[in-house]
């Protein structure tokens, strides 16, 4: 043995708890038996007979199971394989999933806008403040009689969306639920889980901490008549600079029905999670969310289409437009995030739940939010009203038929025997957080019905995440083996610095390739779970953003909650 390290063995290069399913994936259809070797001494520890799997369709890649999941004892490791090669060295340990994890919480301190990073927090990335954000101009699309165009308003705060310094409310409200879903399904994981940031000193949970830095930003965006702007933003996206030498004017943006629902469902979801810790705080936000909701009953159907608005009204705005066209899921995911907060069955009948069970729910990306809804009424079935035991039971049902049909894909179908890949759509831009979301789902229905083989599924995504995948990345920068170097990031561009911050999910394979222009001749191939690279032209493929990585912290520390000892 003592073979060179392979691109032909996919693994999570992070590693395993000693009790839970263990896989690698050979990429070599001619490979018989394999062996784990200690990682040091490389004395063989395990042995075992590969499992031909066939083609996986994503990757086009003949897959050869290894499967050493009875191994259990902790270390450091390798996978080797005759002929072929040697895997990554990845851990099996009782913590397995908690220092990436917790990495991965730190990407949102290195997005915060507004305030300097010290390194005593930020580390080698410490870095000066950027984006004051206090004297933010009302946008000609957002003028009111109160609030005339050019009027300046204080929106400091919150995180960075993603590779660019804009901030936008749509999907900061995904991005935010789902980080408080985390925090209201593992309270107790969580009261104690220390985290690098400056806050870690007051008594108030650090995750809780890291989100008020968002939802303090958030609150700001709310107009005096209730409505929420769209996003607030330059005209165009800045250059590869830092954020303290962006200094380009900040707007905000036309008052939107998507974003007024999507910061009335995260206002009350912070209004039963902050109760405890900050009571003041807490009622503010059920009152800013009910305001935003009666806002958007009056506004049933204000779209974002920066293309007519950028025809009316000036500067042109040409950055992200986060524009669903369908609001029906913001409406009753905010619907039902009210009526668990007021038990009100004004907002039940709103949400109409019932009726759309029989059709509507899928996987939540940021333009489709009502599956959320479901895993807060799970999370809170406890404090609903008597009457509502049926539709509950009709809503478990609808979680667990989504979840299922993830693990039979992930246990008898994929040839990674990953949940991954459960349909086509799964390759499209942020790829990588369809992987996490699927995640998510299963860590709920896992949640609901204490059914191992959910957990197994979501593991197996995570899998997927870190290593088991079609191009071999640990596509969380920082971790593993073959990491993520060049992802398109202002910072990390920015700052002069080889490795990127630490923590960020990239985008993830995308054959769409929207990037082709800007990355003329860096492609090598459209398979969709190749489709990646690892440059910083690729804002299709290798961008990082608040929606991709909170998925991902949810799936990894919800297993680490779950697992860890
Ligand atoms: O995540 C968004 C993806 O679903 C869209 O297809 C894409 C193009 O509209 O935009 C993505 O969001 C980007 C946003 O508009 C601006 N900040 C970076 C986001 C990630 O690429």
């Amino acid at each position: 043995f003592g073979q060179k390290a392979t691109d032909k063995i996919r693994l999570n290069q992070v590693g395993f708890y000693p009790s839970t399913e263990k896989v690698a994936i050979i990429t070599d259809s001619t490979a018989k038996e394999f062996f784990v070797l200690d990682a040091k001494t490389k004395e063989k520890v395990f042995s075992g007979v590969l499992k031909p799997m066939g083609i996986w369709e994503y990757s086009e890649e003949f897959s050869n199971k290894a499967d050493f999941t009875k191994f259990n004892k902790t270390g450091t490791y390798i996978v080797s394989v005759p002929g072929v090669g040697d895997s990554y060295p990845f851990q099996i340990s009782n913590q397995v999933n908690l220092t990436v994890g917790k990495a991965s919480l730190g990407f949102l301190y290195y997005q915060r806008a507004s305030t300097a990073l010290p390194a005593q927090y930020a580390g080698k990335w410490a870095r000066p403040a950027g984006h004051p954000d206090d004297q933010v101009i009302v946008h000609a699309s957002a003028a009111t009689a109160t609030r005339p165009e050019g009027t300046k308003i204080n929106s400091s705060k919150g995180w960075y969306d993603a590779g660019d310094y804009n901030k936008y409310i749509v999907n900061s409200g995904i991005s935010t639920y789902t980080l408080m879903a985390l925090y209201e399904q593992y309270p107790k994981f969580f009261d104690t889980l220390k985290l690098n940031i400056p806050e870690n000193t007051n008594n108030i949970p650090d995750l809780l901490d890291e989100i008020r830095w968002n939802l303090d930003w958030m609150v700001t965006m709310q107009d005096e008549d209730g409505g929420v702007y769209h996003k607030l933003t330059n005209t165009n996206f800045d250059g590869s600079v830092m954020p303290a030498d962006a200094t380009n004017g900040r707007y905000v943006i036309m008052k939107t029905t998507a974003a007024s629902l999507d910061f009335a469902a995260v206002m009350a979801v912070a209004y039963r999670v902050y109760k405890k810790t900050d009571k003041a705080f807490s009622d503010k936000c059920l009152k800013a969310s009910i305001a935003a909701y009666d806002w958007s009953k009056k506004n049933k159907s204000v779209i974002y289409n920066q293309g007519v608005m950028n025809q009316k009204y000036n500067p042109d705005i040409n950055t992200g437009a986060y524009d669903d066209g369908n609001v029906t899921d913001e409406f009753q995911w905010a619907a039902i995030e009210l009526f668990i907060a007021t038990n009100q069955t004004k907002y039940a009948e709103d949400a109409n739940i019932e009726f759309t069970l029989r059709t509507e729910f899928e996987l939540p990306n940021w333009a489709k939010v009502n599956t959320l809804g479901l895993y807060s009424l799970i999370q809170n079935r406890d404090n609903l009203p008597e009457e509502f035991a049926p539709t509950l039971e009709l809503v478990k049902t609808k979680v667990l038929d989504l979840a299922s049909k993830l693990q039979k894909y992930q246990v008898n179908k994929s040839a990674f025997n990953v949940a991954m890949g459960l349909s086509n759509g799964n390759f499209n831009w942020g790829s990588n957080s369809t992987a996490a979301n699927q995640g998510m789902l299963l860590m709920n229905a896992y949640k609901l019905s204490n059914e191992g083989s959910y957990l197994t599924a979501a593991i197996s995504n995570l899998d997927y995440l870190l290593g088991r995948n079609g191009t071999g990345y640990c596509y969380v920068s920082g971790y593993g083996s073959k990491q993520v170097m060049n992802p398109h990031h202002r910072p990390s561009e920015a700052d002069g610095i080889v490795e990127p911050v630490p923590g960020m999910l990239a985008g993830g394979p995308n054959p769409g390739q929207e990037d082709a222009g800007t990355c003329t001749g860096k492609y090598t191939t459209k398979v969709p779970a190749k489709s990646y690279i690892d440059e910083q032209c690729s804002y299709a493929t290798n961008e990082v953003a608040i929606n991709w990585n909170s998925p991902f912290t949810f799936l990894c520390l919800s297993i680490e909650a779950t697992k860890g000892r």
